[in-house]
């Protein structure tokens, strides 16, 4: 986000046929994979499974749709949502969603701490099993100016901090990306302040907007999207949509996220979507659609002002534009 250009939206075809060859093998090898069962038995089942990339989550998918959310515009083609990404942590070059296959979604395991009645570590699949899934059709706006329109699986915030029953003290929410060494490459740029880490009020985590997405395309979440579990606040920037979440931490402090530990004049806390206030180095005023030729106009809270606006009406004169870069 920071060093990284883009030339526009543009995909080359090359790599949308890549993504094709790519999972045309996945399913070549998960064929194998089922081949190796059937021939060795079945206790070789479960690691055969997993090294085909089997996803424990999958039978979940689809899961039905909330039509309270409604798009103005059409829903992205699957092949640019899933091979248009950033994920600093595979990365800053444009085939992240190849270098981000690496990532090793199971076992998974959810921390949620601080003050909360009582600190616990869940499985994914645990967790999964005792949430409300449905489908929400989201738009997405990166600070970088590209947008897309996605349908998202999973659970809105709030059952989580439900589930998680925090204390009267708790204030924020701070999130927390998984830092593993051995598989993200992206840690090696030991000037960033792994982990990335973002955050949310209490009111802005238990708003109906806000959901944890844990599928794209009414499938498991890919890897590169932020498998298995990412934050999708559609009227803040991307950057604010943490994805491959280990920890939740409820805290009395503001949390200071990763890119504001960065450079906190171009990206704050709050982030939310403003096309009057542009970023220092570009206008926020339009934004390029991925697969659409041409710019739109960027609305105010991305569009979303009626579930959000009121969220901010109080701190609109101490946080001033800050709430908006
Ligand atoms: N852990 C982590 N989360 C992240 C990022 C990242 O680099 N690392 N990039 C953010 C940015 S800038 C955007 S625009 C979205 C992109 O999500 P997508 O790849 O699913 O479109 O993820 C956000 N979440
Ligand atoms: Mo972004």
């Amino acid at each position: 986000m920071l060093l990284r250009v883009r030339k526009g939206w543009e995909l080359p075809d090359s790599a949308a046929t890549d993504e094709t060859v790519f999972h045309q093998r996945r399913q070549l090898i998960k064929s194998m994979g089922l081949g190796s069962v059937l021939l060795a038995g079945g206790g070789s089942a479960l690691p055969a499974l997993a090294a085909a990339g089997g996803d424990p989550s999958a039978a979940l998918y689809p899961v039905k749709r909330n039509e309270k959310y409604k798009l103005d515009r059409d829903l992205t083609e699957e092949k640019y949502a899933t091979t248009y990404n950033n994920f600093y942590e595979f990365g800053s070059h444009k085939k992240i969603w190849a270098a981000a296959q690496e990532l090793v979604v199971r076992p998974w395991t959810v921390k949620i701490d601080g003050a909360v009645e009582k600190e616990l570590t869940v499985d994914i699949d645990t967790l999964l099993k005792q949430m409300p899934l449905e489908e929400r059709l989201y738009r997405h706006r990166c600070v970088e100016a590209w947008s897309m329109s996605v349908p998202w699986s999973g659970f809105p915030f709030k059952a989580l901090v439900d589930f998680a029953k925090p204390l009267g003290s708790a204030k924020f929410i701070q999130m927390e990306t998984l830092a593993d060494k051995k598989t993200m490459p992206g840690l090696k740029q030991f000037w960033y302040p792994w982990p990335y880490l973002e955050g949310l009020s209490i009111e802005e985590a238990t708003n109906d907007l806000a959901f944890l997405a844990t599928g794209l395309y009414g499938k498991p979440m890919p890897k590169q999207n932020g498998a298995p579990m990412r934050l999708a606040v559609p009227w803040k920037y991307g950057f604010k949509s943490i994805k491959s979440i280990v920890r939740f931490t409820f805290t009395e402090k503001r949390p200071v996220s990763f890119w504001e530990k960065i450079q906190g004049k171009e990206y704050g806390f709050w982030a939310n979507v403003n096309p009057k206030v542009d970023h220092p180095r570009w206008s926020q005023a339009t934004e390029q659609v991925l697969g659409k030729p041409g710019r739109v106009p960027t609305l105010l809270y991305n569009g979303y002002g009626e579930h959000v606006a009121h969220l901010y009406k109080d701190m609109a004169k101490s946080e001033g534009d800050r709430l908006f870069r």
